[in-house]
């Protein structure tokens, strides 16, 4: 097995769908990480042993999403000086429409930061974290330049059919 380079770790697996976005961003762009579900309220000893493990075999940076009074991100901040992407999560338990976690993660105190991303940012967290990976690794700076040539050409081929086609007909098409 590859050494995860990322490791992502997620409170609940209520938020699994969200948080594999960032693994299969990360997949495209050749980067390995390992995903667990380690929630900083509910086992915050596992937590921290996992960090220290992941640690101590090479990894690079964390991604760490949650929802509700998303402490784990900066839980993970607190015990490491890897860099940490928070990415705040719409939970089905909150009646705050993922508000709450997105204040939780990017209010941190001065000194311990954690680069979050937007509200169920999955695939930018993923994309971050390779970005970071890529600065000492030449083979994934290439992907991740790929994938940005990729996205730009995509959005110019949108762009020539709309002057092509014109709106109306774009729009019946998107139907
Ligand atoms: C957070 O509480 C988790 O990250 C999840 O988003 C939310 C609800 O967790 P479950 O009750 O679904 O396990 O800690």
């Amino acid at each position: 097995m590859n050494t995860a380079l990322v490791g992502i770790v997620m409170g609940s697996d209520s938020d699994l769908a969200l948080m594999a976005e960032s693994a299969k961003v990360l997949e495209q762009l050749g980067v390995a990480s390992e995903m667990r579900v380690l929630s900083a309220h509910r086992v915050p000893e596992d937590l921290v042993k996992w960090i220290r493990d992941i640690e101590a075999r090479g990894c690079k940076v964390f991604i760490a999403g949650a929802g509700m009074a998303a402490a784990l991100p900066g839980t993970v901040a607190a015990h490491t000086t890897l860099p940490v992407i928070g990415i705040p999560l719409t939970s089905s338990s909150s009646a705050l429409g993922g508000l709450d976690a997105v204040l939780s993660i990017v209010q941190m105190p001065p000194g311990v930061p954690v680069a979050t991303v937007g509200l169920n940012g999955g695939k930018n967290a993923g994309v971050l974290a390779a970005q970071i990976v890529a600065l000492t690794d030449a083979s994934v700076s290439e992907k991740v330049a790929a994938h940005k040539a990729k996205q730009s050409s995509e959005v110019l081929a949108k762009d020539a059919k709309l002057q092509e086609k014109g709106y109306k007909a774009y729009l019946e098409e998107q139907k």
